[in-house]
């Protein structure tokens, strides 16, 4: 950390429901004491059971956001999020290449769990050429790693295999969310993978929880915290995923049938 101290920058679409997207992100650094910037890529009307409408930025406003932060805020680690088009791709990413120093993770968003799609069908190649190449970590769940790596995940060894594909086609550090119990893989095993090792990280279901609209939002904004509090990717990975398990048992209602993640109190001090 430097004399400043460091703050976390999320690069993603709004949810008006405030379950996923940048409402998510902020929540999850508020969570650990992390200031957070947030560059808002395009609005979305949705609940937790649909996405009724999509807005995007012009890409030259999100590169007007990213010049207003970069360089001006402290940033240790950034992640992105719901991207949608590709001329907001390459605009993200000519941006972030002068910004080596920031750790930069990728979240691949691709699908909603509601099936709405929150990446045009052709900005998924402009994803793999422009943004992917600049990332440390991506962080895929089971079907946008099947995208990336191009072969079927139905185990652990294509797990594993798909890993390594994303791994040496882009240069960054992998890991692959299980949302999903699938043959020998346990629900909710994520699975990292450094170019070196595989690492598997499991914790106990939860049954019937409130909501997990979010938790991969969740999840990449804790990776960005946990590396702005100076843990290396394996711990980040592994505190991440803790946070977002404590958040989804705790989830609760605030509608009828409509849940949410809980705000966990000082993340930051319970991974210490
Ligand atoms: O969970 C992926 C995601 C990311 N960003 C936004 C979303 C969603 C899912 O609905 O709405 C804005």
């Amino acid at each position: 950390m430097n004399a400043f101290g460091s703050c976390c920058l999320t690069i993603a679409g709004s949810d008006c429901g405030g379950n996923a997207g940048i409402q998510a992100d902020l929540r999850i650094f508020n969570s650990y004491g992390v200031h957070g910037c947030c560059v808002v890529t395009v609005l979305t009307a949705q609940n937790p059971f649909g996405v009724s409408g999509i807005l995007p930025a012009d890409a030259s406003f999100v590169g007007k956001e990213l010049d207003a932060v970069l360089g001006v805020y402290s940033i240790g680690a950034l992640k992105t999020g719901m991207l949608y088009n590709a001329s907001i791709i390459c605009t993200v990413a000519e941006k972030l290449k002068s910004h080596a120093p920031i750790v930069k993770i990728v979240d691949p968003v691709m699908v909603a769990t509601s099936g709405a799609r929150l990446l045009e069908d052709s900005a998924v190649a402009t994803l793999e050429s422009e943004l992917l190449p600049i990332a440390d970590i991506v962080t895929p769940n089971i079907p946008e790693a099947e995208i990336l790596s191009g072969i079927p995940i139905t185990g652990r060894d294509s797990l594993f295999e798909a890993a390594e594909i994303i791994f040496d086609k882009f240069g960054s550090k992998v890991v692959i969310k299980g949302g999903h119990a699938l043959n020998d893989i346990a629900l909710g095993e994520d699975t990292f993978y450094d170019g070196e090792k595989f690492q598997s990280f499991v914790l106990p279901p939860i049954h019937n929880p409130a909501s997990t609209h979010g938790t991969g939002c969740s999840f990449s904004a804790a990776l960005a915290a946990e590396v702005v509090l100076g843990r290396n990717l394996a711990e980040a990975v592994c505190g991440a995923k803790r946070a977002v398990h404590e958040s989804i048992r705790n989830s609760y209602f605030v509608g009828s049938s409509c849940g949410v993640l809980a705000q966990i109190r000082d993340l930051n001090k319970r991974n210490k």
